[in-house]
């Protein structure tokens, strides 16, 4: 399974072609958008959002409802791109046009992608680079995930995700898989507690008020992962690493753990490691520490992945940096953003790493079409647990 992703923030287009899918896959344009939605939402996002109304067409690789075992082709249009008609042009333009070209970017945002992308592709414009590296991409990465999330509800594979911080509101509740698959989707800022969500609106809001920006930690889990998926055979097998990878390639992702994660540096081995017990359902194991890995393989247990998400830079509020090209000092100031994204990037975070789950079971598992990925996966389940 392999994916590529096109498109800038505002040009008239994301496109998506995901390249794997097996045959006979039951998808459609509406399911895909209903996780697009969601992303979309959340408390202190700012004004594009309102403009946006991000909905999936499917261009290929789906025939009257089916996957064909083809390349299925995503497209997301951006509604902003008519308000940027000229300035996003793909066609050339006159000398003396691009001096009158508004909008170009010379002054850096500091903790974005602006000046070093700007080096390294010498742009000028650096436009060039922010259009790219903006979160308007993870839209892409939403979309590529919901068709992951809906293969795996075809093995009894859940992934689910919620906010456990917002510019340092905690919360710290320890909950069962049914209380957060009850309340995740309660409220906008994604938090099981409901007094704890409303202290975090209030942070957003200072913090919109103040010109700042913050962020948070948000958890992923996955449930009815069968043990063995990944391996500890080599480096880049392991499926902690591999989802490690992917987490951390989204915007704004500062730090990725499993399971009890910082907190193990603190922790005794004989409170780390997690014993390990026989039930009539199969091997379990008696507290869940590791985060569903051992050996960069799954065990069976729900994997937890924890994720830091740094503030966005864009910034209200000045900030020091250097104009490229008069080289003076100026004080950054920013029309739009959003103060705080973190509920939607834990939604980004859950297709990631769907995405990468449905990965390893299709490297792992016959899958040319679903009847024969369903049924290789039935019968793996049933020896891992007579094992
Ligand atoms: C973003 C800036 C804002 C966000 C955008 C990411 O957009 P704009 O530059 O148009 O004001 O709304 O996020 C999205 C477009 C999205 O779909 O999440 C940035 O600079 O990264």
């Amino acid at each position: 399974l392999r994916f590529l992703t096109a498109g800038e923030s505002h040009g008239p287009q994301l496109t998506v072609i995901i390249e794997g899918i097996p045959a006979n896959l039951y998808l459609t344009g509406e399911a895909i958008s209903k996780e697009l939605f969601k992303r979309q939402g959340g408390y202190g996002r700012g004004r594009r959002m309102q403009i946006e109304k991000d909905t999936v067409e499917i261009m290929s690789g789906v025939r009257h409802g089916y996957t064909l075992g083809s390349p299925v082709t995503l497209v997301v249009t951006n509604d902003d791109h008519k308000h940027w008609l000229n300035i996003m042009g793909v066609a050339p333009i006159e000398e003396s046009a691009q001096a009158n070209m508004k909008r170009v970017i010379t002054k850096p945002r500091p903790g974005h992608a602006d000046l070093v992308g700007g080096m390294k592709y010498n742009h000028r414009d650096l436009r060039n680079v922010l259009e790219r590296s903006s979160a308007r991409e993870t839209a892409a990465r939403v979309a590529v995930g919901a068709v992951c999330r809906i293969l795996l509800d075809q093995l009894d594979i859940e992934v689910i995700s919620r906010v456990k911080s917002i510019g340092g509101v905690k919360d710290k509740g320890v909950y069962t898989i049914d209380e957060i698959k009850a309340k995740n989707d309660s409220n906008d800022v994604r938090v099981v507690d409901d007094a704890v969500a409303q202290q975090m609106r209030d942070c957003i809001d200072e913090a919109k008020k103040a010109g700042d920006s913050i962020g948070g930690e948000v958890e992923v889990t996955a449930l009815n992962v069968p043990a063995g998926l990944g391996s500890y055979v080599h480096y880049d097998r392991k499926l902690d690493g591999r989802i490690a990878q992917s987490v951390v390639s989204i915007n704004a992702f500062k730090g990725v753990s499993f399971g009890a994660g910082f907190n193990m540096a603190d922790m005794p081995g004989s409170e780390v490691q997690d014993p390990i017990a026989y039930n009539g359902e199969g091997y379990t194991r008696l507290s869940n520490h590791l985060g569903g890995f051992e050996g960069g393989m799954t065990n069976g247990m729900p994997i937890v992945v924890n994720a830091v998400m740094k503030p966005i830079p864009t910034l209200y509020k000045p900030l020091q940096s250097v104009d490229i090209e008069t080289k003076a000092v100026y004080q950054a100031s920013i029309e739009r953003s959003d103060s705080c994204a973190v509920p939607a990037a834990s939604i980004v975070c859950e297709h990631a790493v769907a995405f990468e789950l449905t990965r390893v079971i299709l490297e792992e598992f016959q899958s040319n079409y679903m009847e024969q990925l369903i049924e290789q996966m039935t019968v793996y389940r049933a020896r891992v647990k007579a094992f």
